[in-house]
């Protein structure tokens, strides 16, 4: 026999709750105008060539296979949405170039706007006729390691944002590039992309209700933990006090 809980009010609040919370963090989207997209989850990358090095889909992910591997893809979008995953490895030679929008290349863009990622961080390059400077960057607190979610978008004006982990970090007008014929990516061994998604219409704009670059931005994931912490950090306190009083009164 069904029995109503006790609890159902407070478990359908929590629930509202935690559903506005998620709401709230997420970056608003509208509808996208998809270009191309490719999650290798064919195990191959037709449609893509090799400029250098070698590539594997061995695991449903484009992940180089050798140092300095890279790789093209028809690409002709300069306003719009590029979405993708990257894997990153925590290691000092780290180092991968995303050209969403790239005229030319040889071993490095060298007409494009790239993301260039490192063990340092994520730096927004513009290269243009084999010139190359950081418009934008976001050095994270700690090495990023394994899988990121990464947003671009830019729209009409040329205002470039760059959304790592569905936060905004780097924000730029830029309107150097004057055409795009590809996608280019140069990575190293063991790091890749998956999950690309390209679209002509900015999909994306950033929630103000999202704190960015905070140091409550950066706990909300441990708040738990950082929680449990202060409660022991508390209760220790209090025991020691107690224990010094109960010594004293001796
Ligand atoms: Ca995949």
């Amino acid at each position: 026999m069904f029995t109503r809980s006790h609890n159902t009010p407070s478990f359908f609040a929590l629930t509202c709750v935690l559903l506005i919370s998620l709401v709230l963090l997420l970056p608003d989207s509208a509808s996208a105008t998809l270009v191309w997209s490719d999650a290798f989850d064919d195990g191959n990358f037709d449609g893509w060539t090799v400029t250098y090095g070698s590539f594997s889909c061995a695991e449903n992910a484009l992940l180089a296979i050798q140092y300095s591997s890279a790789i093209h893809y028809p690409s002709t979008v300069m306003v719009g949405t590029w979405s993708f995953d990257l894997l990153l490895i925590d290691s000092g030679t780290s180092c991968l170039h995303v050209c969403f929008y790239c005229e030319s290349f040889q071993i490095y863009p060298t007409t494009g706007m790239d993301l260039k990622v490192s063990r340092n961080g994520f730096e927004l390059m513009y290269w243009l006729d084999y010139y190359d400077d950081s418009i934008g960057e976001y050095f994270p607190p700690f090495v990023m390691a394994g899988w990121q979610h990464i947003d671009i978008t830019r729209d009409d004006t040329g205002l470039i944002r760059v959304y790592i982990n569905d936060s905004l970090r780097i924000e730029t007008v830029d309107n150097r590039i004057p055409s795009s014929s590809y996608f280019y990516l140069l990575t190293n061994q063991g790091e890749g992309i998956d999950n690309i998604v390209v679209s002509d219409s900015v999909d994306i704009t950033p929630n103000p209700a999202t704190p960015s670059g905070t140091l409550f931005e950066f706990l909300a994931p441990y708040l738990p933990l950082v929680v449990l912490g202060l409660a022991l950090i508390v209760v220790l306190s209090v025991g020691i006090l107690f224990r010094r009083r109960l010594l004293l009164a001796r």
